[in-house]
Parts: structure tokens; C-alpha cells; sequence
């Protein structure tokens, strides 16, 4: 079943009950497409992979192999031309429409294009404007409901505050009574690899395996998920790309303790996502909210300059540059990356969790679907 039909079928029954649902919208930032446990990745996310056994997995579902252009189809339904491209000049956002149809409309997170989200429908908006940002140390670019907002000198981290604010503006919504539009952009794990330090912890040591076996265990545990058929053969590795047997022993462990900083950042999205979640269950509104969860584009190969290399990631000061040979692991069993058009960089891992009481999906959907369907399908009909 198509995205837009499934979901149009979705808000039809939901009208029927004369109660508009609630619709979250979760974007992540560089994912690669299996470093979530549903879709073969080592990494904790128990968060969303209980949401993907109570929803749709969709294996083939793309977005447009960068940043901007990515939010811009998320949030507009149209390619980044035909929208005006950063200046959304020629298009309507989601926002625009659901605030028209009677919703509470906030968003949390990284922008990316111009202006700013309360120029463009949301009626409230905490987060950076700018793509990427230190994530402890913040920017420039902060803004709080329209207006500059000064990040704390001290316990600070961009992904936490993400939901914070998530549920200061749900509850909010709550006391308008109007059901709400929330879309959460985190701006994990996009460099600088900044984990916190628990998250950090939790992983060193399990990268040592380096990227060959990573990358053969993550093909297994998707074939044993059903993803791919079994005789899929996935892209060899590139030949950019060492075998890891072929590294220094001084590179192995610095790209091992890369590749844990990277992994702490994921977890700690998806604990972040349970902390989202209790609330909505503990208000009650699981069972009427829609949940989406979509990357805006495959891992990155950027290796940029990292500065303290043999320090820890989680000091405010160290930067870390991403890994393109982990990033080669992280998208199995694609061929390269971010940027590029093949499915390494631009197809993306989504899950859609409608109302388990609402609607009854299947569990894994094989269509080919753009980011930019989402517009149509689920601001469209039986929401306006
Ligand atoms: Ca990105």
C-alpha cells in the first residue's frame, strides 16, 4: 500500500471518530540506515524498534541525500525547487495547513533553512537555525518562540533539550484542547561527534571488531528481519574504504572509539524518544497520535579535521569528524553515502506508527516512497 494511501485511509477513519489526531514527526540527522535496531544495527534503541513492531517499517523509502533539501520535501510535499528551494517561497508547509485545520503547531530542533519556523506556521519553535551546532556549547542561532535564546553555560545538550522543550509546548497544546502537530528535528548524530559521557561509556570497546564485522553482523541481522531477500548481495566494500585487519593498531582504536561516540549519540535520540513516549502514554494520547520517525539522509563521509583525537568526545571543546569507512558499515548494505544518489545516500529508514486502535497496518512495507509524499499524505486529506 502506497504511503499516501495508507495514511489518507488512516485520517479518513480517524474524522470518523470526530477525533483528529495528533501527529508527531521525528527527523534525525545522517542516520545511517541500519544503525537502529529494526533495521540490523548493535545499537540500543529498544524506543523505536517497540515502535516498529507496532507499526510500519517501510525497507524502500527515500529522502533526497542532504540536509536542506530533505526538510524542505518533509515539510512542503515538493522538491526543493519547485518549493523555492530554502526560502519555501513557492509551497505551503505542514505547518501552514494543519495550523489552518485547527491544530496547535510547534517544532523542536535544527532548521536549516531561512527565516525561521514561526515565519513558516508554527506557532512554537525552540532550536538552532543553523545545520549543525556544538551540542553542548550551542550557537548563535538559537531562537525561542521568534526571539535569539541564550544557551546555558552548563548542562546543556541539544538532543535532551530537544524533548524538553518538546513537552513544555505539548503541554501547552494540551491546554487548548486542539489536537497538536509536533515535529522533533534532533540534529544527531550529525558531527560534531559529541555523545554524552554515559551514552560514550556504554560503547567503548565494541567497535574493536571494526568495520568488516560490523557491517557482516548488521547484513545478518537484516537478513534474519526480513528487510532484503536472503540472496541479496550487498555492495562490496569500496575501494577507499581499508579492510580493517589492514589498519595500524593506533588508527583501529581511534576509529573504534569514533564509531562509540557515534553509537552514543543514537541511543541516546532513542532514549530521548522514550522520554517523549512515557508522556504521551501517561497522558493517554499513544493511542491518537501519529508517529514518524525518517533520517534526512544516509551516514556521512565527511571526514573533516577532528581536533583532540586522543581525548573524549564528550568535552564540550573536542570535535570529532565523521568516519566515511564506518559510514560504509552504518548504510548495509548500501554503496556510499550522504550526498550521493546512490541508496547508501538517500534512502532512509521511517517508521509510521498510526493508532494501533485506529488503524491496523502491516508490519513491513516494501514500496518505494519519497520524503516528499509525506505532505500529501499525511497533512492531506481527512486532516483539512
Ligand atoms: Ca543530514
Amino acid at each position: 500500500m502506497r504511503l499516501t494511501l495508507l495514511l489518507a485511509f488512516l485520517f479518513t477513519g480517524a474524522n470518523a471518530a470526530s477525533d483528529k489526531p495528533n501527529i508527531l514527526v521525528v527527523m534525525v540527522d545522517d542516520l545511517g540506515y541500519s544503525d537502529i535496531g529494526c533495521y540490523g544495527g548493535e545499537i540500543d534503541t529498544p524506543n523505536l524498534d517497540r515502535l516498529a513492531q507496532n507499526g510500519l517499517r517501510f525497507s524502500q523509502f527515500y529522502n533526497t541525500a542532504k540536509c536542506h533539501s530533505s526538510r524542505i520535501s518533509l515539510l512542503t510535499g515538493r522538491y526543493a525547487f519547485q518549493a523555492g528551494n530554502t526560502e519555501l517561497s513557492k509551497a505551503v508547509t505542514s505547518a501552514e495547513v494543519l495550523e489552518t485545520a485547527g491544530y496547535f503547531t510547534a517544532m523542536t530542533g535544527k532548521w536549516h533553512l531561512k527565516e525561521q519556523p514561526t515565519d513558516f506556521g508554527f506557532q512554537r519553535y525552540w532550536g538552532h537555525l543553523s545545520g549543525a551546532c556544538n551540542y553542548y556549547k550551542g550557537d548563535e542561532t538559537f531562537r525561542l518562540n521568534g526571539e535569539p535564546w541564550q544557551v546555558p553555560e552548563n548542562d546543556f545538550y541539544t538532543t535532551v533539550a530537544s524533548v524538553d522543550y518538546a513537552l513544555v509546548f505539548i503541554g501547552q497544546a494540551r491546554q487548548t484542547e486542539k489536537p497538536w502537530y509536533l515535529y522533533v528535528a534532533f540534529n544527531a548524530p550529525h558531527a560534531p561527534l559529541q555523545p554524552m559521557e554515559s551514552d560514550y561509556k556504554k560503547y567503548l570497546g565494541k567497535y574493536d571488531v571494526g568495520w568488516d564485522t560490523i557491517r557482516e553482523t548488521r547484513l545478518g541481522k537484516q537478513r534474519d528481519l526480513g528487510l532484503f531477500e536472503k540472496n541479496l548481495t550487498p555492495s562490496p566494500r569500496p575501494d577507499h574504504v581499508p579492510s580493517w585487519s589492514s589498519l595500524p593498531k593506533e588508527r583501529q582504536a581511534w576509529e573504534s572509539r569514533r564509531m562509540s561516540a557515534l553509537a552514543g549519540m543514537i541511543d541516546r535520540v532513542d532514549q530521548e524518544l522514550g522520554r517523549l513516549f512515557a508522556d504521551l502514554e501517561h497522558s493517554g494520547e499513544m493511542d491518537n497520535t501519529v508517529i514518524l520517525f525518517v533520517s534526512d539522509n544516509g551516514a556521512c563521509p565527511y571526514d573533516r579535521r577532528s581536533n583532540n583525537m586522543d581525548g573524549n568526545p564528550y568535552d564540550r571543546d573536542t570535535t570529532w569528524g565523521d568516519s566515511t569507512d564506518w559510514s560504509w558499515a552504518r548504510n548495509s548494505p548500501f554503496r556510499y553515502y550522504k550526498q550521493n544518489q546512490f541508496e547508501g545516500g538517500k534512502k532512509t529508514n521511517i517508521k509510521i506508527v498510526p493508532s494501533e486502535k485506529l488503524f491496523e497496518v502491516e508490519s513491513l512495507g516494501d514500496q518505494a516512497v519519497r520524503v516528499s509524499g509525506q505532505m500529501g499524505g499525511v497533512y492531506g486529506p481527512g486532516v483539512v
